[in-house]
């Protein structure tokens, strides 16, 4: 049996890897509804060696539709979301529209897919961010608890949007050939301020909010407490934009609530958990590295080691592609996960 598959935002950096995620994992399909803002409406893109034209969204286009992936923004999710559930479709939503809603379940396959169960017709997909740092968080919670996190994040461009890439490229060679070149993306495009990425680093993910910190830095600490249902876990996050298109790396501290723990078992833990590839071996100079991980579903994992101080703590290196695992691999893992457990049918 094939499902009638709708992909909103499908000329987006992220809607586009969502359609190619769909192709390479063979995703049972029967009718693919390829839809975008009015500006991009008319563009062609190719699914599975035939050519499609991407059509406006709007309220009407979800009929028949068991399956929609939006990633085209919050306010089109907010507007057209609850269309696309009226018409009976379940929608998997990548935008922050609705993650903190409590009747919505905020999901990462490999650490609460069965919060799935409790949909009412909207699934979140979390920031790219967040869902790194859990499914390689999840295992160490099972096995010796958790109780503290500190992130700092080193994130791609791409997290930004292909704009912002097209930015760091033609800024890069701007710099190079000693031209001119205004930034007017990054950071944030709608912020008032602009800075160079290239050749940079920028503490700005996101605007601020009123606590001083970013809201891709709130996302990270208020998703993660959902995701893993641990409002009582201490977290805190660092959230920094880098010249490096695309593959997010994170440097994470976490505390366990258990005694004694060795680095050699958090490193045999998680070379068998799910979704994660362990590439740790310092005498080698083996350790996860964004270029190498870009177009791969994993979240890759290294340079784990005990505190020197505290006992219960832990350092560790973390990176996945953030337009897959981050992005549209968990929303397809995610729509797999609905056919698996008979919730779509
Ligand atoms: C970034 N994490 O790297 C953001 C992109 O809430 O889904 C993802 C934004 C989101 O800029």
């Amino acid at each position: 049996k094939g499902f009638h598959v709708a992909v909103v935002g499908a000329t987006g950096a992220v809607g586009q890897q969502m359609i190619q995620t769909l192709e390479n994992r063979e995703f049972p399909i029967s009718e693919l509804t390829l839809l975008s803002s009015a500006r991009s409406a008319g563009s062609k893109v190719t699914f599975n060696g035939q050519e499609y034209t991407v059509q406006e969204a709007k309220p009407e286009s979800f009929k028949g539709v068991d399956i929609a992936l939006f990633s085209a923004g919050g306010s089109v999710s907010k507007e057209l979301a609850p269309h696309a559930v009226e018409h009976g479709a379940i929608v998997v939503d990548n935008t922050s529209a609705f993650r903190m809603d409590p009747n919505v379940p905020l999901v990462v396959p490999e650490v609460n897919e069965d919060d799935l169960h409790t949909h009412n017709g909207i699934i979140a997909n979390p920031n790219c961010s967040t869902i790194q740092m859990v499914v390689a968080l999840k295992p160490v919670k099972e096995k010796y608890g958790l109780k503290k996190v500190i992130v700092s994040t080193y994130q791609a461009v791409s997290g930004s949007g292909a704009a912002a890439v097209q930015e760091l490229n033609e800024q890069t060679k701007a710099i190079i050939n000693n031209e001119e070149y205004e930034p007017a993306i990054l950071p944030v495009k709608s912020d008032k301020k602009h800075y160079q990425i290239a050749f940079n680093a920028i503490p700005q993910i996101d605007k601020f909010q009123d606590n001083g910190y970013t809201f891709e830095e709130m996302k990270m600490i208020n998703e993660t407490k959902k995701i893993m249902n641990m409002p009582e876990l201490q977290v805190a996050a660092t959230c920094v934009r880098l010249p490096v298109a695309t593959g997010h790396s994170e440097s994470l501290y976490f505390e366990v609530d258990t005694d004694g723990v060795a680095a050699n078992e958090i490193k045999s833990l998680l070379e068998s958990a799910p979704g994660v590839v362990l590439q740790d071996d310092p005498d080698n100079q083996i350790y996860p590295m964004p270029a190498d991980c870009v177009g791969k579903n994993d979240v890759f994992v290294g340079r784990i080691r005990k505190d020197l101080d505290e006992d219960k703590g832990f350092h560790m290196w973390v990176v996945s592609d953030n337009l897959l695992k981050g992005a549209a691999w968990n929303s397809v893992q995610i729509a797999e996960s609905l056919i698996k457990l008979g919730i779509v049918k």
